[in-house]
């Protein structure tokens, strides 16, 4: 949209206006309803052993109770000083490392730890402990008691994704710590799968949360499911062969916020191009490859992170069978009838 000419008199109007907090529409009309996504976000990739390296030097230098959440956050370059990596999502990496206690504390934000170096720390979410391996999808729900510690001999590595921004957004954050640096274990081990991940139901149970309530997705099974669903050979062209995570209860996705999903590109797979109005942060578990957004291109392996912004032709390539974990507000975008996607002639 072309930008309204100044004149002498108009601009005299706006200051007089401006000193009672108004202002014209049709000077910001333009930048307020674009044609298409316009966004700050930039495309970007961390190597994670460079992350790696700084978040063994932050092990040195804070204790995770001191810290409460040991986390370097991964900054949009688009977007620093926010603590975002696309314009609604917050990540972070988070090192546990043997012995450390991360306190037990609950707030409105939702979060999702994706497993990548490490076996056998844990997190303790509303009285159920668990163990966490790599390739581990596991949700604390929103207002959910969580903390986290590590009785084994090697660091873990995860990633945090958070709504944070949209719960800034909508100024909607609450939050509060625990006497107890560990809550009470309430729950045996395994409870909540035994309960929802085998395609059975408690019957008469009211649960109000949106969450799913199967909150460890383990690797083990993920990696069955695509296993099992590549001998078909029925490619997506624009996905390879992509799931998403879902709640068992209502098939809607796992986290109501967030849009969790993990999808096997097989060896040599190029993908046809395509574009979502979810910005998409994307780890690789397994396997290596490129992916170019735009019009750059990025190199990735496993552990790598790397973020697609809102409506940026994307496209994978596989040099290896690899798997790669990704999530989104797509969750909410579908909600709100706000979501669009576009596989080009795919
Ligand atoms: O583990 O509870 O990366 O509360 C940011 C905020 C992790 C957590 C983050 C958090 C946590």
């Amino acid at each position: 949209m072309e930008a309204v000419a100044k004149t002498p008199e108009r601009e005299a109007f706006y200051r007089r206006i401006d000193g009672e907090n108004l202002s014209a529409l049709w000077n910001v009309m333009g930048d307020l309803i674009t044609p298409e996504p316009k966004s700050a976000c930039r495309p970007h990739l961390w190597k994670f052993d460079a992350v790696r390296a700084y978040m063994i030097e932050a092990g040195k230098l804070i204790t995770a109770k001191e810290a409460e959440r040991r986390v370097l956050i991964l900054e949009n370059p688009g977007l620093r000083g926010q603590s975002k990596v696309t314009t609604s999502l917050y990540a972070g990496i988070q090192l546990v490392l043997p012995g450390d206690v991360a306190p037990a504390h609950r707030h409105s934000q939702s979060a999702l730890r994706f497993i990548l170096d490490g076996k056998g720390a844990f997190t303790t979410v509303a009285g159920e402990k668990t163990l966490m391996a790599p390739g581990d999808f596991v949700i604390t729900p929103s207002m959910a008691w969580h903390d986290h510690g590590n009785e084994t001999s090697e660091p873990m590595f995860w990633l945090d994704g958070l709504d944070i921004p949209m719960v800034q957004f909508f100024d909607a954050s609450f939050a509060e710590g625990s006497n107890e640096d560990r809550q009470k274990i309430t729950k045996p081990a395994g409870d909540s799968f035994a309960r929802y991940g085998r395609n059975l139901l408690p019957i008469d149970e009211k649960r109000s949360s949106k969450t799913s309530p199967i909150f460890n997705y383990p690797y083990s099974h993920s990696r069955e499911a695509l296993e099992q669903a590549r001998v078909r050979e029925e490619w997506d062209a624009c996905h390879g062969l992509k799931l998403k995570f879902a709640n068992p209860e209502t098939g809607d996705f796992a986290m109501p916020t967030i849009g969790t999903f993990i999808q096997l590109l097989p060896k040599g797979f190029k993908t046809a191009r395509y574009r979502s109005t979810d910005a998409t942060v994307f780890t690789a578990i397994e396997g290596k490859g490129r992916t170019r957004i735009g019009d750059k291109t990025f190199e990735w392996g496993p552990r790598d992170l790397f973020v697609v912004p809102s409506w940026h032709w994307v496209t994978h390539e596989a040099d290896e069978d690899a798997v790669l974990f990704s999530f989104s507000d797509r969750a909410v975008q579908q909600k709100l009838d706000l979501f669009r996607e576009d596989r080009g002639n795919a």
